[in-house]
């Protein structure tokens, strides 16, 4: 009897705390409005299972339970409830994965307005590229990633214009879609901004993609959402959505990759001159 009673109340517990509960989405600030759609749809979903499967367990185990006469009795097949078990588990889970997959193919389709910004992490940091005039990346080479700033290939003049920001705060504008493109250069991370609801792997090796237009201006942070080592929890940078007026302000401060080679060189010319 007494697990019956737990088994309720349990129920009774989850369904008030889920309407009671505090912690909720936070505000979203990007246009990706489905995303949050199919997490209350399979929030709403898998509850009512939930709901179902435990209040009919605790039926069971009270009208079924042990007494003087009762006997069980051995049913290996029943045809009819079977399928009636097959068919709502299929719809419960069409319901759940066949919306996604409309979101997962407009998540994938870059528009063609969006502009690139390339998102590159190591463990533990975040820094960004953007394309600069020509609105293409210069080439990048693993074997130059020691070498170059973000591996740029100096021999690539699309890359002399690259902004490279060596810096975890990351600004974007306004209403502008923007492809965020994804590189890490060590182990598995993941670009992560809970507002934006977005999130995707960095891989090593390969470059991933996904797209967001932000819709109201705030600081935000990313999250590094892929365990990789000991300093993960520490991963973390800022993106600040502006308005045109201080985006232009804050792009204005950025170096250009040609200009950061140039300073080094300038650097290392000192110090030899200094040193001498
Ligand atoms: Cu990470």
């Amino acid at each position: 009897m007494i697990i019956i009673v737990i088994i309720v109340l349990l129920v009774i517990f989850s369904v008030v705390f889920s309407f009671v509960s505090p912690w909720t989405y936070v505000p979203i600030a990007a246009d990706w409005s489905e995303i949050d759609l199919l997490l209350t749809a399979t929030l709403w979903i898998t509850g009512a299972v939930f709901v179902a499967v435990s209040l009919f367990m605790a039926y069971a185990l009270y009208k079924y339970r042990q007494s003087a006469g009762n006997r069980a009795d051995f049913e290996p097949e029943n045809k009819r409830l079977e399928l009636i078990l097959a068919v709502a588990t299929s719809v419960g889970v069409i319901a759940m994965l066949a919306p996604g997959l409309v979101v997962w193919n407009k998540y994938i389709t870059v528009p063609d307005d969006a502009k690139i910004v390339e998102a590159v992490g190591q463990q533990w940091s975040w820094a960004f590229r953007l394309p600069g005039e020509d609105g293409e990346f210069g080439l990048v080479s693993t074997h130059d990633i020691y070498e170059t700033p973000f591996g740029v290939s100096a021999s690539d003049p699309a890359g002399s214009d690259d902004i490279i920001i060596d810096d975890n705060e990351l600004h974007l504008l306004l209403g502008q879609p923007v492809k965020m493109v994804l590189r890490s250069i060590d182990v598995l991370h993941n670009f992560y901004v809970p507002q934006f609801r977005a999130k995707m792997d960095l891989v090593p090796g390969i470059v991933t993609y996904f797209w967001i237009t932000p819709t109201r201006t705030g600081t935000f942070e990313i999250i590094c959402a892929e365990l990789c080592g000991v300093g993960h929890s520490q991963m973390r940078g800022y993106v600040v959505v502006d308005e045109k007026k201080e985006y232009n302000e804050w792009l204005a401060e950025q170096e250009t990759y040609a200009k950061l080679v140039a300073n080094e060189r300038n650097d290392n010319v000192e110090y030899a001159q200094n040193s001498e």
